[in-house]
C-alpha cells in the first residue's frame, strides 16, 4: 500500500518530538523520558529513515567527557544496528537561563562566545554522524519589549552565522545550515519571524551559498502566512535546505499538531508543491504528541505523520493525473504562465507591436472555482 512509509521516503523525525515529556507553561511532565536508543528502535520499525537532535537531546546538559562518550556510543550502536541515518543536528541555545536574553545575540560577550562554542562542538558531532544539515533556530534570539536593539542584535547575529561558516569551511566539513524562523514563542517576538526575512538577511552573509532556511508549517501559519507561498519561495531561490513538517490551526500558540492535522488543505497543495518540484531533502516531523497521549499514543502519532505525508502524495498524484483537472489547468490558462513573457530575442520594444482587447481580457474567468473544487474532491477521496 502506498501509506506504508519505507527509508526510501525519507521522513525523519526530531528526538525531542517524540520523546517530548508534555510540560506545558501551566502542568508538569505526563510522560516518562525516552530513551534516544529506543526512539531509535521504534522510529526504524515504522519505515522512519533518520533522526535528528539538539545536543542536549542526545548529551544531557552538563555531562561529563566520560558521560558524553558513552551516549554517543549507544546511539552511535542503534544507528548501526537499524540503518537509521542523522541528516540533521541542531543546538539547544534556548532551554538553559544563561539563555534568557539570546544566545548569539545576548548582551553578554562571554554568553555569545559561550553560544558559539557549544553550536561549534556540537557540529563536530553532527559531522562525524554524516550530518549534511545543521538547523539553527532562534528561540532566545528576540525580545519582549523594543527597548532591546534590533539593530544591533541582527549585527551579532550576522557575525555568529559568519564565524560558524568559517568554522566549517576551515574544518572541510560538508555542512550546511538552515534558519528556522518563527514569530514568537517563546520570546514576545524572535528575530527573522518569517521565511521572508531569513532569506533576506542570509545575503548578508559572507557566504550565503551555505546557509538556505528550515520552514516549519506551523511557524508561518501562527504568523497568519501562507506556508505553501512560503515554500514555494524558498524553492524558487534554492534555499530550500530542510523543512519542518507539522499542522497548526491558524494564528495562536505554538501547536505542534501531526502533519496534516491542521489546515488540511494547504497540506495537501504543500506536498503537491514538494513532489512536483522534487524537493530531495528529508521530510522531517518537528511536532508534538498529546499532553493527554501515552507512549502508544507517542508512537500511533509518529506513523500519523508519515502516513499522512504519503496520503497527501497519492491524492495529489490523482488530483494531477484526472482528465478533468488537465483540462480545468488548460481552460484557466495556468499552463500558460510558465511562457516567459517575452519571446527569445525580444526587448521591451516589441510590447508596442501588440494589438490586445483589454475588454476581452479583462471580462474572461480563470476558473479557480472550479480547480479549487476538483482538489478537494481528491483531498476527500471522492476524484477519480
Ligand atoms: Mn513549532
Amino acid at each position: 500500500m502506498a501509506t506504508v512509509p519505507t527509508p526510501a521516503d525519507k521522513f525523519t523525525f526530531g528526538l525531542w518530538t517524540v520523546g517530548w515529556q508534555a510540560r506545558d507553561p501551566f502542568g508538569d511532565a505526563t510522560r516518562a523520558p525516552l530513551d534516544p536508543v529506543r526512539t531509535v528502535n521504534e522510529l526504524a520499525k515504522r519505515g522512519a529513515y533518520g533522526v535528528t537532535f539538539h545536543d542536549d537531546d542526545l548529551i544531557p546538559f552538563g555531562s561529563s567527557d566520560a558521560d558524553r562518550d558513552g551516549h554517543i556510543a549507544r546511539f552511535k550502536k542503534a544507528l548501526e544496528e537499524t540503518g537509521m541515518k542523522v541528516p540533521m543536528a541542531t543546538t539547544n541555545l534556548f532551554s538553559h537561563p544563561v539563555f534568557k536574553d539570546g544566545a548569539l545575540t545576548s548582551n553578554n560577550r562571554d554568553i555569545r562566545r559561550y553560544a558559539l562554542r557549544k553550536t561549534m562542538r556540537n557540529i563536530d558531532l553532527a559531522a562525524e554522524l554524516g550530518a549534511e544539515i545543521y538547523v539553527c533556530w532562534g528561540g532566545r534570539e528576540g525580545a519582549e519589549t523594543d527597548v532591546k536593539d534590533a539593530y544591533v542584535s541582527l549585527e551579532r547575529y550576522r557575525e555568529g552565522f559568519n564565524l560558524l561558516a568559517q568554522y566549517v569551511i576551515d574544518k572541510g566539513y560538508n555542512l550546511k545550515f538552515a534558519i528556522e524562523p518563527k514569530p514568537n514563542e517563546p520570546r514576545g517576538d524572535i528575530l527573522l519571524p518569517t521565511i521572508g526575512h531569513a532569506l533576506s538577511f542570509i545575503q548578508s552573509l559572507d557566504h550565503p551559498e551555505m546557509v538556505g532556511v528550515n520552514p516549519e508549517v506551523g511557524h508561518e501559519q501562527m504568523a497568519g502566512l501562507n506556508f505553501v507561498h512560503g515554500i514555494a519561495q524558498a524553492l524558487w531561490q534554492g534555499k530550500l535546505f530542510h523543512i519542518d513538517l507539522n499542522g497548526q490551526h491558524g494564528p495562536k500558540f505554538d501547536q505542534d499538531l501531526v502533519f496534516g492535522h491542521g489546515d488540511l488543505k494547504s497540506a495537501f497543495f504543500l506536498v503537491d508543491l514538494l513532489e512536483r518540484y522534487e524537493y530531495k531533502g528529508p521530510k522531517h516531523f518537528d511536532y508534538k504528541p498529546f499532553r493527554t497521549d501515552d507512549d502508544s499514543g507517542v508512537w500511533q502519532s509518529a506513523s500519523s505523520n508519515m502516513e499522512t505525508y504519503l496520503m497527501l502524495k497519492e491524492r495529489a498524484a490523482s488530483f494531477r493525473a484526472d482528465p478533468r483537472v488537465k483540462a480545468a489547468l488548460e481552460a484557466s490558462g495556468l499552463n500558460e504562465l510558465a511562457t516567459p513573457t517575452l519571446a527569445a530575442g525580444e526587448t521591451w520594444k516589441d510590447l508596442s507591436k501588440d494589438s490586445f482587447d483589454v475588454e476581452a481580457a479583462g471580462a474572461r474567468g480563470y476558473g479557480y472555482e472550479l480547480l479549487d473544487q476538483l482538489a478537494l474532491e481528491h483531498l476527500m477521496g471522492f476524484g477519480k
